[in-house]
């Protein structure tokens, strides 16, 4: 019997514990059916759940509960993205061990998932920091070796020298580290790298196989992979045998040439430098002050001249070799050819050093260019340019690169952006490499039958040095009865975020990574969502990896995932006041009380002291601005289906969600007038079947606004995935639905069908009160109920309501067939008593008929 009113905190334990103890979402492989896998990013186990990870897992459940009941076999898995650097700050501040502190999140937060009803396979957990997981990743590391795919390379890094680690290039941010804010110092260290360069030009072609990917995320790559075609430019030293390549993607700009430069760890800059105190003390100083390639366009230009000069390859003519900060080591050959007439950066250098501007370039209208503001940068036609006069960049491209390659000095070139991956990370927490270097310097992998290198979980953190780098003993090891050293460093924790989704389809293999059968019967991933920070770097690794799994005979398939959500941020109100020593205090909107204008405006914020607030707008919920919403704690207040209910109504899925308290409340209102009208009726529910054939006009309407309603919320979460507008049209069928009666069986007919489909298609997104009014209803279990289907011919109209002018004025409103004529309806009009007392003694002078909407008579007396 179903309870009189809705008590989510009665109902949702109750449906969790028969979900958790039927093994209800367990996933099963079965050839027979149409496989989907939903996944969504893995967490990091950082203590609790925060509201970005219940929109992301949300919309992961909803489209999985929705492909479950439309008959797909679902997989919807979850783990955790154990490894990092936190688990180390934490340990070191609670005195623990970073195992411990993971281990205990881990069970914490999967209680907090628990709660929020989402439907996974809890069987096939991954946890990424486990050595059955690691395992396979070491194994995998050491095959990618043995192919050539993983060499060791003394290169300069990001050092951070508070963490006491390497920094990829996007974790510094503005030249400090993206964690603690320390200025980002480089340091010569080895070490592993992963030649995702080999892989460059098909992970970019094949972006065009990714038509269910956002446009953004492909740009964002595109541009991260960075192809461009180009030509390599040799330049001779004048009065030595010395050469200098440039790389160039402007050959129609040679003649403007004036000065070349090169990076400050350039070997010619070295050379000179050690001749020239001054220009030693200026590439020492450069080389420490790093910084995001991003930056190089706007920071300050500097540079010295190192005295040597290089001939132009085709006027003959000496230009100045100078090093110059804006020129990077590791990308082209490490050194430019400036045009400063027709390119920023060197515009800008040319003009602070006095260098010449040679304008080479003429726009293509003929309008004459500025010189002093700026440079003139886009593809025109030359001038000052000899034999290639006249020719527009195409030509000219072709022409001078043809010329070149003829006398020997230059070549076309194709460039990446894209750097080879560097997986060494100098921390303790994370994958150890599974690689030994024997006593005469030889370096080997560890041999299967060896593996996993497993990480000691029960030590003690001494500040932030690696225990497996502080015990001497842990590195020494033997190898075919020789002693050898192990290596200490381990994995960049991308690694394991790069392949946990092939885990998950055989999670619990152990003779092998996969196995094969069994993941490629799930994979590709059919939909796979997440935040878009994570458009580069892991959406980037995780389709390597696919490529390298294909490439190692494993996986079948080109591309890891077919479609990708990138869902918005959440956003609260944040609000603050001054300190007497002048620091911001920003106070937790949950202890805000608010006035606002009569268009919902905050005017007045005050803090429980009384404290009066200055209030921000909504920013992104963050522990800077104390604006974070704890999702247990609203769930404890309001219940899980109503959270889900609102995450997925307040926003488009895409777009930014603003967490509003007042939108929460009326979605628990919703649920609850939902609540009320299935008892309501299940105090007398239709002893009769629903009989189209007798319905009356109002029981016709009711049941094609069902229909039409269940057409658009299928359209809605299927294709569009606007899941927002899909609870839109529900709700607006609610309001009909409360308003109709419930007198006549054939009533109680076309309600039962209407609030079976109602819950049918909020089950996806309130599960747990769904589970209870499909019950209610008379039905069994809605976790194996299907998707309900639109009817046709229940939203065809048989009949029209065609309004009835005379004058301008609304007179009748008639029935008529959604087959009469024009005559028919006229007739009807005209015969209609209401109209009929309008049109006697008058005459007609005009009648305006939109088709089954209105008919008008103009009429005088
Ligand atoms: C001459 C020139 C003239 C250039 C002109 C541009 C405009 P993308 O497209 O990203 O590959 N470049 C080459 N190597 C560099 C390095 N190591 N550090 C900094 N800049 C470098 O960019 C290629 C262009 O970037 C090259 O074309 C070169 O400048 C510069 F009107 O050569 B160009």
């Amino acid at each position: 019997m179903i309870q009189q009113h809705y008590n989510p905190s009665a109902i949702e334990p109750k449906v969790q514990q028969y979900w958790a103890e039927n093994k209800v979402f367990k996933a099963i492989k079965d050839t027979t059916k149409e496989k989907y896998y939903c996944l969504s990013m893995l967490p990091y186990p950082s203590g609790r759940l925060h509201m970005g990870h219940v929109r992301n897992y949300t919309i992961g459940d909803v489209i999985s509960r929705y492909q479950r009941m439309i008959g797909k076999n679902v997989l919807q898995p979850m783990g955790w993205d154990a490894f990092g650097l936190p688990a180390e700050g934490a340990a070191v501040k609670n005195n623990t061990a970073p195992a411990k502190w993971t281990y205990e999140n881990i069970e914490y937060m999967k209680n907090q998932l628990k709660v929020l009803g989402f439907s996974y396979d809890w069987d096939r957990e991954v946890t990424t920091c486990r050595p059955e997981y690691y395992k396979w990743e070491q194994w995998f590391f050491t095959e990618l070796y043995k192919k050539g795919l993983v060499y060791k390379k003394t290169s300069t890094v990001n050092w951070c020298p508070n963490d006491e680690t390497v920094l990829a290039n996007e974790q510094v941010h503005e030249g400090c580290c993206w964690r603690c804010d320390t200025p980002v110092e480089q340091r010569e260290i080895p070490q592993w790298f992963i030649k995702i360069t080999d892989y460059a030009e098909e992970l970019l072609n094949q972006l065009d196989n990714l038509p269910q990917w956002p446009e953004q995320v492909k740009t964002m790559q595109r541009n991260w992979i960075g192809r461009s075609e180009g030509v390599e430019i040799t330049f001779k030293i004048a009065g030595s045998n010395a050469t200098l390549p440039v790389y160039t993607t402007r050959p129609d700009t040679f003649f403007g040439v004036s000065y070349v430069a090169v990076a400050a760890a350039h070997p010619l800059a070295e050379l000179a430098a050690k001749t020239n105190p001054e220009l030693a003390g200026f590439i020492r100083e450069a080389k420490n002050t790093k910084v995001a390639e991003a930056e190089l366009a706007t920071m300050e230009k500097k540079g010295m001249a190192i005295g040597l000069f290089a001939i132009h390859p085709l006027t003959g003519k000496e230009v100045p070799v100078w090093v110059a900060n804006f020129v990077l080591m590791h990308y082209g050959t490490g050194a430019v050819m400036a045009v400063p007439a027709h390119d920023e950066r060197d515009f800008e250098f040319a003009q602070k050093y006095g260098l010449q501007i040679n304008q080479v370039i003429r726009p293509l209208d003929d309008s004459e260019w500025d010189f002093s503001q700026a440079a003139y940068t886009e593809h025109g036609k030359l001038i000052h340019s000899g034999e290639f006069d006249g020719l527009t960049f195409e030509q000219a491209f072709n022409a001078i690169a043809d010329k070149l390659e003829a006398m020997g000095a230059g070549k076309r070139q194709v460039n990446f952006r894209l750097r080879d991956w560097g997986v060494s990370r100098q921390r303790y927490w994370g994958a150890p490499i599974p690689m030994m270097t024997l006593e005469g310097g030889e370096v080997v992998t560890v041999p299967l039958q060896d593996l996993p290198v497993i990480l000691p979980e029960n030590v003690v953190m001494n500040g932030v040095q690696s225990p497996i780098k502080a015990d001497p003993n842990w590195a020494k090891t033997s190898y075919n009865g020789k002693p050898a050293l192990r290596e200490t460093d381990t994995f960049d924790t991308f690694m394991e975020s790069s392949w946990y989704y092939a885990r998950y389809t055989t999670p619990n293999f152990a003779d092998g990574m996969l196995e094969a059968e069994e993941a490629n019967y799930w994979l590709p991933v059919d939909q796979y969502i997440g935040g878009i920070e994570h458009a580069t770097m892991h959406l980037l690794y995780f389709r390597f990896f696919h490529k390298l799994l294909r490439d190692a005979g494993i996986l079948t398939s080109d591309e890891p995932a077919h479609k990708l959500l990138c869902q918005g941020m959440v956003l609260a109100d944040a609000f603050y006041y001054t300190s007497p020593t002048n620091e911001r205090i920003w106070v937790s909107p949950t202890q805000v009380t608010l006035e606002r204008d009569d268009k919902g405006r905050i005017i007045k914020a005050t803090d429980p002291e009384g404290r009066e607030l200055v209030y921000t707008g909504m920013t992104k919920m963050s522990k800077s601005k104390n604006n974070g919403i704890d999702p247990q704690e609203m769930v404890e207040k309001y219940g899980a289906d109503t959270v889900r209910l609102f995450m997925m109504f307040a926003s488009p899925a895409e777009m930014t969600l603003e967490w509003q308290e007042s939108g929460v409340e009326g979605a628990k209102r919703f649920l609850g007038r939902v609540w009320n009208l299935v008892y309501e009726y299940s105090q007398n529910p239709a002893k009769a079947t629903l009989d189209p054939k007798v319905l009356s006009v109002t029981q016709q309407g009711l049941r094609r606004d069902v229909h039409k309603t269940i057409a658009k919320v299928s359209d809605d979460i299927g294709r569009r995935q606007t899941f927002n507008t899909a609870i839109a049209a529900i709700m607006e069928l609610m309001n009909k639905l409360t308003k109709a009666p419930l007198e006549s069986e054939q009533d109680r007919a076309v309600m039962a069908e209407a609030l079976s489909a109602v819950v049918r298609m909020l089950y996806p997104i309130t599960p747990h009160i769904c589970f209870e009014l499909w019950q209610a209803l008379g039905h069994d279990n809605i976790d194996f109920a299907p998707w309900v289907v639109a009817d046709e011919s229940a939203m065809v109209e048989s009949e029209k309501l065609v309004v009835v002018q005379v004058n301008g004025k609304v007179r009748g409103k008639i029935t008529v067939s959604a087959t009469a004529t024009e005559e028919e309806v006229k007739a009807i009009a005209k015969a209609d008593s209401n109209v009929l007392k309008f049109l006697e003694n008058v005459e007609i002078v005009k009648e305006i008929y939109i088709p089954y909407k209105m008919l008008s008579f103009a009429v005088k007396s």
